[in-house]
């Protein structure tokens, strides 16, 4: 199960009460009054950790309370402080009002903190009321109650290069063979049912980040197959790389199944339609590929193609040479 979205009310914790009391010492009569402020309620924050990739860990969570603060002490001692609580979120977490859907924040950034709910104000005790005219008041006051608010999340991962490709492509493969992570490979349609986010790290050290998403197929559009929703994680890439089974043998031709991307893609949105793109012509072992790639490329010559194994890793170096060069050139153009 992987969560990407999700409600959560949030309540931060309520200031603790004044207190009335009087100071009964030894040897001091009339000690006047003593009751303390209530301590302030704890706040809720959200916090982003490099460490999530998802929200599968508040899968079960309904709500997030902050503790409350303690009431004033019989000895002038202010309350106990409210604990904060904070609310541990993967980077690219969207955080909306669940009522407005007005955006809150756009944690894009890992170990940003910010803070949603304010706690509430310890309330004052009898002492902070004595004043040179009454110097035995009986008064004190309540905490107030901590901020609360229905939010939305909304995870769009961050990735350099979003894999786009019809269930079966080999997208999952190629990701493997990529960044030699066991993400789930199988001869049917739709095996991966959620993204994966990869981390690829080249000798320099620099790292590009690589999503792959399900397949999509005809009418994705219209919420056949896993439909568009996923598509959501590409919407932050720099780039879409197009995975197409060259071989043709699921009886389908490569020309056709890039065109039938690109309409749903459009369908979804210009924008990530719009984004610079590579196409990557995959399982060249098979015996139709090379006859098939010769013709997509001839009707398709304005776009960059790398043809590939996912498989045997042939041309794959090349193609990882091109995605590079592409991502840094997107980031030179950003920054
Ligand atoms: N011969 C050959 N088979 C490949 C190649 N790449 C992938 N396959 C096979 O194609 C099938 C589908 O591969 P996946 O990587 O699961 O495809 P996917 O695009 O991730 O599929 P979904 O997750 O269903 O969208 C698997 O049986 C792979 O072994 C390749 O380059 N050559
Ligand atoms: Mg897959």
């Amino acid at each position: 199960m992987f969560t990407d979205r999700l409600k959560l009310k949030l309540i931060a914790g309520k200031g603790g009460n004044g207190t009335v009391a009087w100071r009964r010492e030894k040897y001091i009569p009339k000690g006047g009054p003593y009751g303390g402020n209530g301590g302030p309620g704890g706040n809720v924050l959200i916090r982003t950790s490099a460490q999530l990739q998802t929200l599968d860990h508040l899968r079960n969570t309904k709500h997030i309370k902050a503790e409350n603060g303690g009431d004033g002490g019989s000895n002038n001692k202010q309350g106990k402080l409210g604990k904060d609580a904070t609310l541990q979120v993967p980077c690219g977490t969207l955080v909306k009002n669940a009522l407005s859907k007005e955006v809150l924040c756009d944690l894009t950034q890992s170990e940003t903190e910010i803070l949603l709910c304010s706690g509430g104000k310890g309330g004052k005790g009898n002492a902070f009321f004595k004043t040179s005219k009454n110097r035995a008041p009986t008064r004190s006051t309540p905490g107030t109650l901590g901020e609360s608010t229905d939010i939305e999340l909304e995870l769009k991962l961050i990735a350099d290069v979003g894999f786009i490709g019809m269930p079966n492509a080999g997208k999952s493969s190629l990701l493997n063979f990529l960044t030699n992570a066991p993400a789930k490979v199988g001869a049917y349609p739709f095996t991966t049912l959620h993204p994966n986010l990869r981390m690829l790290e080249f000798d320099d050290f620099s790292r590009i980040y690589l999503a792959d998403i399900p397949g999509i197929i005809p009418k994705a559009a219209e919420g056949k197959g896993l439909g568009l929703d996923f598509l959501r994680h590409i919407e932050r890439t720099e780039v879409l790389l197009y995975v197409i089974d060259a071989s043709g043998e699921e009886g389908r031709s490569p020309l056709d199944d890039f065109m039938l991307l690109q309409q749903e893609l459009q369908k979804y949105s210009q924008a990530v339609m719009d984004k610079p793109s590579l196409i990557a012509l995959n399982k060249i072992d098979k015996p139709q590929a090379l006859e098939n790639i010769k013709q997509f490329q001839q009707k398709l010559s304005k776009h960059t193609t790398c043809s590939i194994s996912a498989l045997s890793g042939q041309g794959v170096a090349s193609l990882l040479q091109s995605m590079r060069a592409l991502v840094e050139k997107q980031r030179g153009i950003r920054y």
